[in-house]
């Protein structure tokens, strides 16, 4: 029987007795879609997953969303795959080349924002993983919205931000490109600042750090302490959930209720998730109070 449990953080839900890798039943699926509209980040230990079984776990809950990555950006090994992707720092035994893509800390954000109509779940799953560091954290932005001074949650209601693609995190910003305008040249969306949860109907903030450069309509001042304000609480330990990495973990999330980071991890601790993502199926709506 399955069963599901909470952790210390309410939007964390830890799922037992449920074999991923097997054929999941008709009401093993209603269990976890019900315990999903709980805890929008579900863990489910001690699994056995080949990259077919996990992707066809993810076809369950929509359609897979391809790579964005230039194919040569995506690493090695994950290239015959168009929608699996390696989160990896592990180099390559025979050509030292990396194998997937994903060896330096990321910073809060919620996967395809970039997209009209953004990721709806996310599923990684544990293969190798370091001894310490290399965490994936998780922040519920709901909570965020609550947060937030009443002044700036009032301000940002009915405003919209625009969320960049970035896949080379290290060399471009895409407020400075060549002295082009940066929204013709960078693929990029526009979503409600603070979005109503499709499921739950709760205030949710929908920026972050790395995709949302600027408030539509706002003096860039402005749009930067808005922004900052948002960024800087997001980053508060209190919000934040660690999840430490063992092998066989499958964790799925919620992309429109939370977001997710990547803690520093040192080189030398071999690190490698397998993740594919999911499509939503509509654009995200603004909060009406
Ligand atoms: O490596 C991680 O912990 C998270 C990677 C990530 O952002 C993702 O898989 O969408
Ligand atoms: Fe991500």
């Amino acid at each position: 029987m399955p069963s599901v449990c909470g952790s210390q953080k309410t939007y964390i839900g830890v799922v037992d007795g449920v074999d991923l890798g097997a054929s999941v039943t008709d009401d093993d699926l209603k269990f976890i879609l019900r315990s999903w509209g709980q805890y929008p980040v579900l863990v489910f230990p001690n699994q056995n997953l080949d990259a077919e079984k996990q992707q066809a776990f993810a076809e369950k809950f929509g359609p897979l969303i391809g790579r964005s990555r230039p194919k040569e950006a995506r690493g090695k090994n994950a290239q015959e795959n168009p929608y699996m992707m390696l989160v990896s720092n592990v180099l390559d035994d025979d050509d030292g080349k990396p194998v997937g893509a994903g060896d330096y800390p990321l910073d809060f954000h919620s996967d395809g924002c970039f997209r009209d109509v953004p990721a709806l779940a996310t599923f990684l799953y544990g293969i190798e993983v370091p001894a310490e560091g290399g965490e994936t954290l998780f922040v519920d932005m709901s909570e965020i919205y609550e947060a937030l001074t009443p002044v700036t949650r009032e301000r940002i209601l009915n405003l919209f931000g625009v969320n960049y693609h970035r896949f080379n995190y290290t060399s471009y910003d895409p407020r400075n490109f060549d002295g082009r305008p940066v929204r013709e040249v960078v693929a990029n969306a526009v979503h409600p600042m603070v979005i109503s949860h499709p499921v739950s109907k709760k205030p949710v903030v929908f920026a972050n750090r790395h995709n949302t450069f600027e408030i539509i309509g706002l003096e860039k001042a402005e749009s930067d302490k808005i922004l900052d304000e948002i960024f800087s609480t997001i980053e508060l330990p209190r919000y934040i959930h660690r999840h430490v990495w063992k092998v066989g973990d499958l964790v799925l999330w919620d992309n429109r209720a939370v977001q997710h980071a990547r803690a520093w991890c040192a080189p030398e601790q071999r690190r490698m998730l397998r993740r594919f993502a999911v499509e939503g199926s509509e654009r995200l709506k603004p909060y009406q109070q």
